[in-house]
């Protein structure tokens, strides 16, 4: 059985969400547990309630949705879910996307009177970009035993707060304990993020997993000296490590080919003055593999370049751990049942894994768990220009519908 979504009603929904935290010349700021975070999650929330769904929020401000099943039962439900947060240049549909499309799902079902064996659910995770806080996927992490609740609490955010000081700022935790959330399984609708999809005219990925992460920050430590009088065999510069570090992570990815890629996204100096040695560099560095032990290797190769680099340079550098997640594959049985939707469906799909981190990495060792991908123009995404078309989407939410309607049985 297949149900007719309303895609007017949810474009609309994802255009009065894209309002939050909006920027000048398009896109949206939402980083996690902001202010634009505490807005969005507010009206996210009064959309589900208005509903009549059930609502939970737990510690660290999870917040799921469940509409009862036949008998009045919400134990066990058919989660789909994904994220609000976005990253500081985030476009208007990476997360949103599976939270929003995920709420038309029950909404049309709701509408078409359809009684369900299961309980349905839509949920939205806290900080899943990582962007302010790290790790990424921090919400459904904890929720899901995979991140602990206390480390993840007193992670201190690249502003200053601590997650706990910033939760506790907008009032977005709720008082069920970690575990309270118990899907029966977890489906995860979200844009590629990527070119595949587009590059092959398809409409579909079927996701069969999401590649393994490291995230480190490395902290090189020289001498500030005079930018003019100062030998260059004299100097300690912690620039020059840092700039010859980000260059080794460009060389690992050269060398190890696809689908390693690697990734400095932040470097600051101090004093950071034009005419002062730098005295430290901090920098972070973003591998990614689907193989673990390829990714090991590229770990192996960059922190002992690092050492090397700074020695040479007469500089120290110590590395700290942002984020370490495996990679994981998704229920066989799942992903043939996305697979089968979109057969049924009329859709053109390939399986294809995930080169972004998802919530469905969180869920996928403790339930099953499958992920939908709809094409990115262009490829583009942690980008304000990013986009997906309304019928791209429609497709989406359509075979979203179909596979979390035969999971909870009608
Ligand atoms: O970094 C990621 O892949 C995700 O967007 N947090
Ligand atoms: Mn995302
Ligand atoms: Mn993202
Ligand atoms: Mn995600």
């Amino acid at each position: 059985m297949s149900v007719a979504i309303d895609i007017d009603r949810l474009m609309a929904r994802i255009f009065d969400l894209a309002k939050i935290g909006a920027l000048p010349g398009g896109g949206c700021k939402r980083l996690a547990l902001s202010p634009e975070d505490a807005e969005s999650r507010a009206l996210v929330t009064g959309w589900f309630e208005a509903r009549g769904l059930e609502i939970h929020r737990d510690v660290i401000g999870n917040t799921w949705a469940i509409r009862a099943d036949r008998n009045g039962g919400t134990t066990a439900p058919v989660l789909m879910g994904s994220h609000i947060d976005t990253v500081g240049t985030g476009g208007l549909y990476d997360g949103v996307l599976g939270v929003l499309g995920a709420f038309e799902v029950i909404e049309s079902i709701d509408d078409a009177g359809i009684e369900t064996e299961r309980p349905l659910a839509v949920a939205f995770f806290t900080n899943e970009e990582g962007a302010r806080f790290q790790p990424d996927m921090m919400g459904s992490g904890v929720a899901m035993g995979e991140l602990g609740l206390d480390e993840m609490l007193a992670s201190v955010g690249i502003d200053g707060p601590s997650v706990a000081e910033a939760l506790a700022a907008i009032g977005a935790a709720g008082d069920e304990p970690v575990g309270a959330l118990k899907p029966s399984c977890y489906l995860e609708l979200h844009i590629e993020q990527g070119p595949v999809l587009e590059a092959e005219g398809l409409e579909i990925g079927v996701v069969t997993g999401v590649q393994g992460i490291s995230w480190s920050e490395f902290t090189v430590s020289g001498a500030t000296a005079h930018a003019g009088t100062t030998p260059m065999k004299m100097r300690r510069d912690a620039g020059v490590v840092a700039a010859a570090i980000a260059l080794e992570a460009r060389a690992i990815a050269a060398s190890f080919g696809p689908p390693q890629v690697a990734t400095v996204g932040r470097m600051r100096f101090s004093p950071d003055l034009v005419n002062v040695v730098p005295e430290t560099a901090v920098l972070t560095v973003d591998l990614r593999n689907t193989d673990e032990t390829e990714l090991k290797a590229a770990e192996k190769w960059l922190f002992s370049k690092a050492e090397t680099l700074a020695k040479v340079e007469g500089c120290t550098v110590t590395r700290r751990t942002l984020a370490r997640f495996e990679p994981v594959v998704f229920d066989p049985d799942l992903v043939e049942e996305v697979a089968q939707g979109a057969a049924q469906l009329g859709m053109t799909a390939r399986r294809m894994p995930s080169g972004a981190g998802h919530d469905a990495q969180m869920f996928a060792p403790h339930c099953p768990s499958a992920m939908i991908f709809v094409p990115s123009k262009d490829g583009i995404s942690h980008n304000t220009t990013e986009f997906t078309a309304p019928d791209e989407i429609a497709r989406g939410v359509a075979l979203l519908a179909q596979v979390a309607l035969t999971r909870a049985g009608h």
